[in-house]
């Protein structure tokens, strides 16, 4: 079994305490951080999430799982790397209201930091009202909005609907994206990106603020 393998294995069953150790020795053995990242650690969590769907393990499972991977991600995190010691600008990042995940939100997080962005980050569960709040901050170039749930989907459409109507709205740029949510998705509710993974997220934001 690769190193790789290891992890992704030790992530998808989670042991925590045995992730960052695996993560560490990949990194020894010459793995890219960002393989690490993709096959250990995002394929996994895609793999617990099929066998939640066909009821071959339940939300503790999860729930494990994916404080191994928050743990994977911190041991992972200086070797990710940032392209700058520049700041180009403020980014706020969330998750809607009634979504708790937050792994996807910490990862746009990180790989918005690595791109030079000082980060707001606004954690789980966050309403309209807070992320308006946010977005007033006239140092705030980029919203950022993060939905995993389809039934949150409409709080993702409701919180963009009241970003809209803010007077300092041409200030900011406000992206959206989590595994249901589609560039149809985005368009309809009037935001101005949608982007399919972090690093992506990252780099559009980027694109943005320095053109
Ligand atoms: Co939940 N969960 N969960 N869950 N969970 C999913 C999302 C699900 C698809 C599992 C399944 O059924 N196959 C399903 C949703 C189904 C649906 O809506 N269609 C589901 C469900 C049903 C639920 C509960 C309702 C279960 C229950 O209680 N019965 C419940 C809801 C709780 C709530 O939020 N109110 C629930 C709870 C949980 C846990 C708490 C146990 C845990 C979350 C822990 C945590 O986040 N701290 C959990 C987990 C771990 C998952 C899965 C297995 C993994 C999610 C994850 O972290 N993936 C997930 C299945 C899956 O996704 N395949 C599932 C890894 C992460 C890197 O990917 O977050 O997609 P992701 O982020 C990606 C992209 O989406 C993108 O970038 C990242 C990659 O670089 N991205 C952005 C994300 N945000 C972005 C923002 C951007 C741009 C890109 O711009 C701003």
């Amino acid at each position: 079994m690769s190193k790789i393998d290891e992890i992704a294995s030790m992530v998808e069953r989670g042991k925590t305490k045995l992730v960052p150790g695996l993560v560490e020795e990949a990194i020894e053995e010459g793995f890219d951080p960002v393989e690490i990242l993709n096959k250990g650690m995002i394929d996994a969590m895609g793999s617990v999430g099929e066998k939640f769907q066909k009821n071959e393990i339940f939300v503790p499972e999860m729930l494990v799982a994916a404080k191994a991977m928050k743990k994977g991600v911190e041991t992972l995190k200086p070797y990710l790397g940032s392209d700058t010691n520049v700041t180009i600008g403020k980014a706020a990042v969330g998750t809607v209201q009634g979504d708790l995940h937050d792994i996807g939100k910490n990862l746009v997080c990180l790989m918005l930091e690595s791109a030079g962005f000082e980060v707001n980050d606004l954690g789980v569960d966050v309403s309209k009202e807070q992320f308006a709040e946010a977005a007033s901050d006239p140092d705030v170039k980029i919203v950022g909005v993060s939905a995993l749930l389809t039934t949150t989907m409409p709080a993702m459409r409701d919180t963009v609907a009241l970003l809209n109507t803010l007077p300092n709205r041409a200030n900011f740029k406000v992206m959206v994206g989590g595994a249901p949510i589609t560039a149809e998705f985005a368009e309809e509710i009037g935001a101005d990106a949608y982007t399919t993974d972090a690093a992506s997220c990252a780099s559009v934001a980027k694109a943005f603020v320095v053109g």
